[in-house]
């Protein structure tokens, strides 16, 4: 396995993997970054801080302590550049997978999903995809790459069809990146209702969460490389957490935490409170 031990581990986590349940990886990247900085620095900082979270949800009813888990620690990556990273992405997630493990990937930048969603789309061919996230990342290529962040949802789409691609939240892109999203019928706003409603169109199709911390209003998250006015806050989150049909989900990332452009470490917190959640919902629900 091309992992290194967690310098600190997610709560109590059991470090050795467990079938049919989560396994954390984190993916220390941020090559592509072309803003702020930082996300390379996620992972760590969420294991850091989740010593100072409860791991009772009350939200949930549920508690770390009673949910099977892993902690992997970090992805080795033996490379500087987005499709090298993405590659090492998708032969880890195909490691994971082989052991019936469901990969939660804490990012780093948003640039390696789509080595994820390749690696699982070879396990469940009618894979679909949700982006939450503030932007589109259409972009055909980027900053000379066509493995930016703000190409991760156009690489998907060259793996999986329009019509099992979700894009939540989105608030920022070209007239271009919208005129897609709103001719492909691909377009939500941060609504629970419209989200169960175009969930439901999936039908029993295995599903892929990308969670993009910007979706949340830069007053929640400000640690963020890229921020948007005009976002989600915690309860909304919640709302939407409560109609993604989790038995479904096959894998999923959390990306986009630059801990250090957040000097109250908030942004930190939040993020380590939506990776208990996703532990939660994916490690009980046998
Ligand atoms: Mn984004």
């Amino acid at each position: 396995m091309i992992i290194t031990p967690p310098l600190v581990p997610f709560l109590e986590s059991a470090p050795t993997l467990i079938a049919g349940a989560p396994a954390l990886l984190g993916i220390p990247y941020d090559g592509t970054a072309c803003f702020r900085k930082g996300a390379v620095h996620g992972p760590h900082a969420i294991r850091e801080i989740s010593a100072g979270i409860e791991s009772y949800s009350p939200f949930l009813n549920r508690d770390l302590a009673e949910t099977n888990f892993a902690d992997l620690g970090n992805v080795n990556l033996h490379a500087d550049d987005p499709e090298g990273v993405a590659r090492h992405v998708h032969e880890a997630c195909g490691e994971l997978l082989k052991q019936q493990a469901i990969p939660v990937l804490l990012g780093g930048e948003h640039s390696f999903t789509p080595g994820a969603v390749a690696a699982i789309r070879n396990f469940h061919p009618e894979l679909a995809v949700l982006q939450l996230d503030a932007h589109a990342d259409l972009r055909a290529e980027w900053s000379n790459t066509k493995w930016s962040h703000a190409c991760a949802m156009r690489r998907i789409l060259d793996m999986i069809p329009s019509e099992r691609v979700l894009q939540c939240g989105i608030r920022s892109g070209t007239r271009e990146e919208f005129a897609e999203l709103r001719a492909g019928n691909r377009l939500l706003a941060p609504h629970a209702p419209d989200l169960r409603e175009a969930l439901s169109r999936f039908g029993d199709a295995p599903l892929y969460l990308t969670l993009d911390l910007d979706i949340f209003d830069p007053s929640q998250l400000p640690g963020t490389g890229t921020p948007e006015p005009g976002g989600i806050d915690w309860a909304i989150f919640q709302s939407l957490f409560a109609v993604i049909p989790w038995q479904r989900v096959v894998g999923c990332d959390i990306v986009e935490l630059a801990p250090a452009l957040d000097a109250s470490d908030c942004s930190t917190v939040l993020a380590a409170k939506v990776v208990r959640e996703i532990i939660l919902a994916l490690g009980n629900r046998s």
